[in-house]
């Protein structure tokens, strides 16, 4: 489906095999590393990734930075960090949107296409698929907008349940 320009593609799979100009992973404040998507870009990218990583010192709640892919199939990984659902009152929904509108504007900054991303915060942080994906929606909504060198918008979905309601929402 299109949503203004920008081409946008609900998929099944693992974040690490996209060959796109940028996956984005859905990290932590520390930048450092963790588990799911976070612990997979990190142990198939490799250690240049971490090196760069560090470099950042880590990375408020909302937003996001950029390092090159190491041994992963893209050319860079964008790192955002989304809330811990519930911990931060009302500011969950702005801070998911964030997250993804910054990861966005990075992108944009390096002139890049195709960005493929996870369902962030969705995983460890527990935020509810259902009312995460509105915000993902209206994030894409805004951002088409905005001329921009993105194209290709790619939503990586790690289980059958979640790519569903993607699929019914964005429809
Ligand atoms: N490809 C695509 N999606 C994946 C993959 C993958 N390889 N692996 C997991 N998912 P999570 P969060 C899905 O927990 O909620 C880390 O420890 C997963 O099923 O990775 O933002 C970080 O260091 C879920 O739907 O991210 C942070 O501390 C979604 O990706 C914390 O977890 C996000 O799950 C971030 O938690």
């Amino acid at each position: 489906m299109k949503i203004g320009e920008i081409d946008i593609n609900i998929k099944m799979g693992d974040i690490t095999e996209e060959k796109v100009d940028a996956i984005v992973n859905a990290a932590n404040n520390t930048l450092l590393g963790g588990g799911g998507v976070d612990g997979a870009i990190h142990k198939k990218g490799g250690a240049s990734i971490l090196e760069q990583c560090k470099k950042h010192s880590g990375c408020p709640t909302g937003e996001a930075r950029i390092t090159t892919a190491g041994n992963l199939p893209s050319k860079y990984v964008i790192h955002a960090v989304g809330p811990i659902y519930g911990r931060t009152d009302s500011m969950d929904e702005i801070l998911l949107y964030n997250a993804y509108t910054n990861s966005l504007k990075l992108a944009a900054e390096y002139n890049l296409k195709s960005i493929s991303f996870p369902s962030i915060s969705t995983g460890s942080y527990g935020y509810p698929i259902d009312a995460a994906v509105a915000i993902v929606k209206q994030a894409l909504e805004n951002f088409s907008k905005i001329k921009s060198t993105i194209m290709e918008i790619n939503l990586i979905m790690f289980s059958n349940d979640n790519f569903k309601i993607y699929e019914d929402y964005f429809e």
